[in-house]
């Protein structure tokens, strides 16, 4: 396209990202303002926010607490160099993140998202194994229906077909764990599925399939986001937990989703009370307004690197915006609003009203499952013949017409309102989207 023939408002140049774009420039959906749980449409309308975006506006939209310590960093230190100097608000946001790890968490490693997150995680495993003399271990476990980014790690050891399958051989060494999705056993369960916990020996199969001393690390999201919300089987997480340490292997929480309050705890490990090595956080880190993720590791595995003389880096990983200045600011600013208005308690105390909520949709034209946790929920539909995805697909454009931003995932809505959410927004989200389904053929 020849420069000039660029017009005003032309939608040629971008190629959105997971986004069916030939859809999209057909018929836009644009928001154009937001404010707490609600955007603003091009034509003045609200629209109802059930996703938290994209599952990372935990404090609503437009706090002006955010706001205002972004416009102030950017007004005193917009960048600063991240290797070999330093600004302040890095190690201080560094310290309250680790504040409300689970405790044996103490180091962070910035990055600018999730899939950074997941890519530098893998790699710490590694390098940290061969760091203790033992650079054999160099496989990867994953999980079927995993979802750990879209970097060449994130997608070898994530379990979404269509996000691996036209992009080559992918890492070698990887194996996955089967997904933990039971629906003929765990339809419509309320919070932790009673069936399922029996999968975690899926571990310790691929651990003497591979022989265990070859293993570096095992990735899993506490309960599994993008696939569709499947909250691990009661039992799940603790086995697979027991099974790393029979055998020396890492294990890695991809907390991207369940970081900074979705649960109604700090993190997905604080609320189900399992310690993993490694943490992958993203998100909610920033309340999703500035690019950020971060590493958080454990002291044994930091230490296991600073060996050598002092003027050498120890580890030779690292990003241009690791530790951004601007993101830094909204993260402090994130974090204090977190704890100043309570939203992670907020979400705890909201969790049980909010599964009553979901699973009112029961019964609803073609309405086969409901799950939730904190404050996640999903309504899985049946699919319509011969075009998975479809109908889950239309009802996201209708209900973006009617008001209500939701996210759609195969025939899976998922929904993840912001932790500021009263109970009558609850309400609304779930009314809006029950009229809907009604509404199918
Ligand atoms: N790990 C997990 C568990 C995630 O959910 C990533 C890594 C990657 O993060 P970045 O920041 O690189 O996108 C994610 C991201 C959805 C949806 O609606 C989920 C994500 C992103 C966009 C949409 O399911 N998760």
């Amino acid at each position: 396209m020849a420069r000039d023939q660029v017009m005003p408002n032309d939608l040629r140049a971008h190629w959105m990202p997971f986004t069916a774009n030939r859809q999209f420039k057909k018929a836009p959906r644009m928001l154009v303002e937001a404010d707490g749980m609600y955007y603003r449409n091009t034509t003045g309308e609200k629209v109802l926010d059930s996703s938290a975006g994209l599952w990372c506006c935990n404090a609503g939209h437009r706090h002006p607490k955010i706001v205002g310590a972004i416009q102030d960093q950017a007004r005193k230190l917009d960048y600063c160099p991240g290797f070999q100097i330093g600004h302040p608000q890095s190690f201080e946001l560094a310290n309250r993140v680790i504040d409300l790890a689970p405790e044996g968490l103490d180091h962070i490693l910035f990055t600018n998202s999730g899939s950074e997150a997941v890519d530098s995680a893998l790699k710490i495993a590694i390098a940290y194994h061969r760091a203790i003399g033992q650079g054999e271990r160099i496989r990867l476990i994953g999980r079927e229906r995993g979802y750990h980014g879209v970097n060449f790690g994130g997608i070898s050891v994530g379990g979404i077909v269509s996000n691996r399958k036209v992009y080559g051989s992918l890492l070698t060494g990887v194996d996955h764990l089967r997904h933990t999705h039971l629906p003929e056993l765990n339809a419509f369960s309320r919070g932790q599925p009673e069936h399922g916990a029996e999968l975690a020996e899926d571990l310790e199969r691929l651990a003497t399939l591979h022989g265990p001393e070859t293993i570096a690390a095992v990735i899993v999201e506490p309960v599994a986001g993008s696939t569709g919300v499947l909250v691990p089987p009661i039992g799940y997480l603790e086995r697979i937990r027991e099974i790393c340490d029979e055998h020396g292997i890492l294990l890695i929480f991809d907390e991207v989703i369940t970081g900074f309050g979705r649960l109604g705890a700090p993190f997905g490990s604080t609320h189900f009370g399992v310690t993993p090595d490694l943490i992958t956080c993203a998100k909610g880190l920033t309340n999703g307004v500035i690019p950020m993720g971060g590493v958080l590791c454990s002291a044994k595995i930091h230490d296991a690197f600073m060996h050598g003389p002092e003027y050498l880096i120890e580890l030779y990983h690292g990003y241009t915006y690791s530790g951004n200045p601007i993101a830094c600011a909204a993260g402090l600013a994130s974090l204090d609003v977190y704890r100043e208005e309570g939203l992670f308690e907020k979400a705890d105390g909201n969790a049980r009203y909010w599964e009553d909520c979901v699973h009112s949709l029961r019964g609803l034209p073609h309405v086969i499952d409901i799950r939730n946790e904190g404050l996640v929920g999903a309504v899985e539909l049946d699919s319509i013949e011969g075009t998975p995805g479809k109908r889950a697909f239309e009802l996201f454009i209708r209900a973006f017409e009617r008001g209500l931003l939701i996210r759609v995932t195969g025939d899976i809505i998922a929904l993840s309102p912001p932790l500021i959410a009263e109970r009558s927004h609850l309400d609304k989200i779930v009314g809006m989207l029950g009229d809907l389904l009604r509404e199918q053929d």
